[in-house]
């Protein structure tokens, strides 16, 4: 097996999730019916501490329905201009909602600055879209935001009449880091989505949660999308695995992580700050004597990441150990040595 960096999305399912998945008590979705769908989107709300979840096709499904959930056609959402709403979604709710997105900068620690916020929120005037919603993203490129900082910036959006929606694709890696509940994260937030399909292995899915009304109308806007599923339940099963199972060994990624960047730290012509990983991702930069063969060379010794110039992320997760960890450094040395 390749030790595959790129991303925690290619995290392959557990025996336990392909059992859970093969024995599923499955029904139609589409008609509330299917048992295991109902089983893990009540799970996903309690462990949230929201009313109710939906169980969606995507990280990027949960975010645009999120989205389109809070805001209609003219209306405008915030979000941080390197969000993955906003950067990596092809301007899905321009083009499917007709809402204006408005960035603010975001800082390397994954914030916002809420004075950036404030001043972005339109007065009420005509030549102006409405401002709706927030978007925050959690983690953000592996940073983890403050509990006082998600309070501050809740009750910001609670004062502007915003509602708050968290991009929480990696919600239970920052709630592993600060050890709380992943319910804390998300206690100003009206909706979160989160995914079930990056460190938590699952096959495919995330859950949007929420209140039941938001929820009833996230099913419509589901639909709508092209995404009401029919016997989900297959894939659901797996999603409950991955929230019973799969949370309590996200440390071990993150030490993996931490791990790695000390490695990296230590390889002539790699700049890397190991402070600066907080849970899962390491971002690290070539000189460019190493970026020309770097990804080829780390290739042919098994380990796929990305290369080139500019910021290279490398993503620990499960099916990542800390032997693969030992062999990327290795490689990376090795790779050091020969061409600098
Ligand atoms: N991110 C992927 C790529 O799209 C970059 C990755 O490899 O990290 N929010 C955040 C913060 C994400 O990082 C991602 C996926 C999503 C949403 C979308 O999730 P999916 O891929 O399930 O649509």
């Amino acid at each position: 097996m390749p030790i595959d960096l790129r991303s925690d999305t290619v995290t392959l399912p557990s025996p336990e999730m392909r059992e859970a998945m093969a024995s599923a008590v499955v029904g139609d979705d589409v008609y509330g019916e299917d048992p295991t769908v109902n089983e893990l989107e009540a799970l996903g709300a309690t462990m949230l501490g929201k009313e109710a979840a939906l169980f969606v096709s995507s990280g990027t499904q949960g975010n645009l329905i999120g989205v389109m959930c809070h805001c209609g056609r003219g209306d405008e959402y915030i979000a941080g201009a390197e969000s993955h709403v906003y950067r990596s979604e092809a301007g899905g709710a321009a083009v499917l909602g007709g809402i204006s997105p408005f960035t603010v900068p975001v800082h390397p620690d994954g914030t916002l600055d809420p004075a950036a916020v404030e001043a972005a929120i339109k007065p009420d005037d005509v030549h102006m879209p409405i401002t709706r919603l927030l978007c925050l993203e959690n983690t953000h490129k592996g940073m983890v935001l403050p509990l006082d900082y998600l309070d501050r910036v809740g009750k910001l959006a609670r004062r502007h009449g915003l509602a708050l929606h968290v991009d929480g694709a990696r919600l239970f890696n920052a709630a592993t880091k600060l050890q709380v509940p992943p319910a804390a994260l998300v206690r100003h937030s009206d909706t979160v989505s989160v995914c079930l399909s990056k460190g938590l292995a699952a096959p495919v899915g995330s859950l949007l949660c929420g209140t039941a009304a938001t929820i009833r109308k996230a099913r419509r806007v589901r639909k709508m999308l092209g995404g009401g599923m029919r016997q989900a339940g297959i894939l659901a099963a797996a999603g409950i695995v991955a929230l019973t199972s799969m949370i309590d060994r996200l440390d071990e990624d993150h030490r993996n992580a931490a791990t790695l960047a000390e490695g990296l730290a230590g390889v002539r012509g790699i700049t890397v700050d190991p402070a600066g990983v907080q849970t899962n991702m390491v971002f690290f930069e070539l000189d460019a004597g190493l970026a020309k063969v770097f990804q080829r060379w780390m290739a042919e010794r098994g380990v796929i990441i990305g290369g080139g110039l500019g910021r290279i992320r490398a993503v620990t997760h499960y099916g990542i150990t800390a032997t693969d960890v030992e062999a990327a450094v290795a490689a990376a040395r090795s790779c050091s040595e020969r061409h600098l």
